[in-house]
Parts: C-alpha cells; structure tokens; sequence
C-alpha cells in the first residue's frame, strides 16, 4: 500500500521508542513515509524547534500535511484510519473488535505506569535516587500485568486478538520490548516471552527496531 493521500508522512523516531510502533504499523501496512531522527533526551535548546511538533519534546511525534501528532497508539489509529482498511485493524462489526481496542490500549495506558517507575526505579535515575520500595511495587505491578497478557488469547492462538498480527500487539510487543531492554523480562511467563518472540521474527519488527 501507498500513500495515496498525496501528501509526505514524516515520522519523527528516535532508537528503542516508541516511534518504532509507529514504523512497525507503517512497515507491515507497505506506508511509504519519511524518518527523521529526533532530539532524544536532549538540552531545551536543541530540542527547541521539535517542540513545536511535541511540546513535552518526547518521541513520536508525526507530520502528515496539515495534520501533526504526538502519542503513539493515537498515531496508529490515525495510520490505521488513513490509510486503512488493513488486516492490522479490527473494525466494528468484528467479534474481537471491543478486545482490540482494550489490549490497543492496555500496551500503552495500562502498562506504561509499572514499567516507567521500574525503568526509573532499576536503570534511569541516578543510584542514590532509586527507591528499593517503588521499584519492588513496580515490579510487582508489572507481573500483573504480564499476567493478564498471559491468560489473554495469546496462550491459545499466536496473536492477541482475531487470529492475526494486529496493531494491538504491537503496541503491548513495544512494552514488553522495553522491559527486555532494561532486563526485568527474563521472569516473564514462558507464554508471554514467546507471544515476544513471534511477533518480532518478522522483517517489519527487523527494520522498525534498527536504528
Ligand atoms: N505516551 C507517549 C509517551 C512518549 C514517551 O514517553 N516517549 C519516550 C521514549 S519511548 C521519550 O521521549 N522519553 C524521553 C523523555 O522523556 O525525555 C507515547 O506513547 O507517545
């Protein structure tokens, strides 16, 4: 599939972000769009002109003609919604289309909480700023989370919803991604590691995940 909305799809991505949702949805859907590395944690002066696309200068953020966007899932449904239909979109109409926007949703509004405290709490701040307490609750937090995950359909089927790769799990395979990153992944449950597992073996996760 083209963009056949005439207009340049710019993808402002950063490595290991969550722009790679993004680039993982365009990849398999055949978007053409445009990757422009953006400021990653950088100084307020550099990252001054970004701002004007995402004023927390947090990635991603998106230009499509007149219309600019920050927040991943929002993104993806915008994607999914332009340049749809795709088999990467459960519609209305369709037995799991209620379940695909919940787990649409969990990868991002019910993950991000746990897994951020345990990212600050485990890796990103300072030693003498880490908080053995928050960090045991994250983690505690975010193994329910995994759970959840572990007794959705992913036991039964290969995907999490539909019998098809879908932009659900994208958005959770980003989370779970993340916690790789930062070594809380290990002990996840052998269902879940291997969901992990499936969905990145295919080229569009291969070139999403690069750089
Ligand atoms: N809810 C936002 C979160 C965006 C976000 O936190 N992005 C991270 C990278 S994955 C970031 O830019 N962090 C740098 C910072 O916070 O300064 C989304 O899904 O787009």
């Amino acid at each position: 599939m083209v963009d056949t909305t005439g207009k340049e799809l710019i993808l402002h991505h950063a490595p290991r972000t969550r722009s790679i949702r993004c680039r993982w949805l365009l990849e398999e859907m055949g978007v053409a769009y445009t990757l422009k590395q953006a400021p990653y944690r950088a100084t307020p002066e550099e990252t001054a002109a970004y701002r004007e696309l995402h004023p927390l200068a947090k990635i991603p953020a998106l230009e499509h003609g007149e219309t600019t966007m920050f927040e991943s899932v929002a993104i993806m449904q915008y994607i999914l919604a332009t340049f749809g239909p795709s088999e990467l979109e459960v519609r209305p109409g369709e037995t799991d289309y209620g379940r695909f926007l919940q787990w649409l949703h969990f990868g991002e509004g019910g993950m991000t909480l746990p897994v951020t405290m345990l990212l600050a709490h485990t890796a990103l701040l300072p030693e003498e700023h880490r908080n053995a307490g928050i960090a045991a609750w994250a983690k505690s937090e975010t193994d329910k989370h995994l759970e959840a995950l572990e007794h959705s359909g992913i036991g039964k089927g290969s995907y999490l919803v539909a019998d098809r790769l879908t932009a659900a799990d994208i958005s959770v395979g980003y989370m779970l991604y993340l916690l790789k990153i930062i070594r809380q992944f290990g002990d996840a449950p052998d269902s879940v590691r291997a969901y992990f597992r499936r969905i990145t073996a295919r080229d569009s996760w291969k070139i999403a995940s690069a750089d």
